[in-house]
């Protein structure tokens, strides 16, 4: 898989893409990326690459020509390149726009700065736009790591072999079971029981139930669009039903009380 950045601040990119899964997924040749600085392709002297919007207005606008240019420079060597533009007016990003892009061969993350980029080469270039969420940003660059990141983990190999499976399927629709690792006593507080058992049916029975709590007290939003077993209906069931859900969970107790 390969990824095109279109920045003016490439520098942002050096240490995330270094470090950890997928430092080790670029060492290993299953993604390449390319860190292409829109200054580049300017055409002036100076190498301006904003201007003053139309119209009035404060602050500055991408000019069109240096990024129309950069990306032609790419398409020149693989046409079928994608172009995704990073804003807040873009479609949400979920887990399953990551699934869809992950099956592309190369994609093109287009980073703004400043009021944004010249209506034209939206219209023109971009064929997709992607938001990571309701809040705004100094530029798409942060924007475009965390949709690159997602993407990558999808990848065959970047994670573990036996994670691909995990990762399709509903696991994705609930929130995840809490996990614990040793010491078994921390601070006064225990590992659940069931967990030291050594029964694989019980534990993944207790995990499951505790997928569909969280879920449920958390982000009650996400079950209409869980694929849920009739087994996982009646425990959720159960659940509601139980006064004692909402306290139960330490963090969303918290969340509420602010
Ligand atoms: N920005 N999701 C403004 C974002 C953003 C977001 C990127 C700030 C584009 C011009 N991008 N620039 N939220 O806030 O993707």
């Amino acid at each position: 898989m390969r990824f095109d950045i279109l920045t003016l601040f490439p520098k942002m990119f050096s240490s995330p893409f270094e470090e950890s899964i997928l430092g080790r997924a670029i060492e290993k040749g299953l993604i390449q990326i390319r860190i292409i600085n829109i200054r580049d392709f300017a055409l002036d002297k100076h190498q301006v690459v904003d201007d003053t919007p139309y119209g009035g207005g404060q602050g500055m606008v991408m000019k069109g020509e240096p990024i129309a240019r950069s990306i032609e420079w790419i398409k020149s060597e693989d046409p079928s390149a994608r172009v995704i533009y990073l804003t807040p007016q873009g479609r949400p990003f979920d887990q399953e726009q990551a699934q869809a892009l992950a099956s592309r061969a190369h994609l093109i993350f287009l980073c703004g700065r400043y009021e944004g980029i010249d209506e034209r080469v939206r219209d023109l270039f971009v064929d997709e736009e992607i938001s990571i969420g309701d809040y705004v940003l100094t530029g798409g660059e942060l924007a475009a790591m965390v949709v690159i990141d997602a993407i990558s983990r999808l990848l065959p190999g970047v994670l573990g072999s036996d994670r691909s499976a995990i990762e399709d399927s509903f696991f994705n629709s609930l929130l995840e079971y809490p996990q614990y690792t040793r010491p078994y006593d921390f601070r006064g507080s225990l590992v659940p029981e069931v967990l030291l058992s050594g029964n694989h049916l019980a534990i993944s029975q207790w995990r499951q139930r505790e997928a569909l709590k969280r879920t449920w007290v958390r982000r009650p939003d996400l079950l209409a669009k869980a694929p849920l077993s009739e087994e996982d209906r009646r425990i959720l069931k159960e659940i509601q039903g139980d006064k004692s859900t909402k306290d139960c969970d330490c963090l969303a107790r918290r969340n509420n009380e602010g």
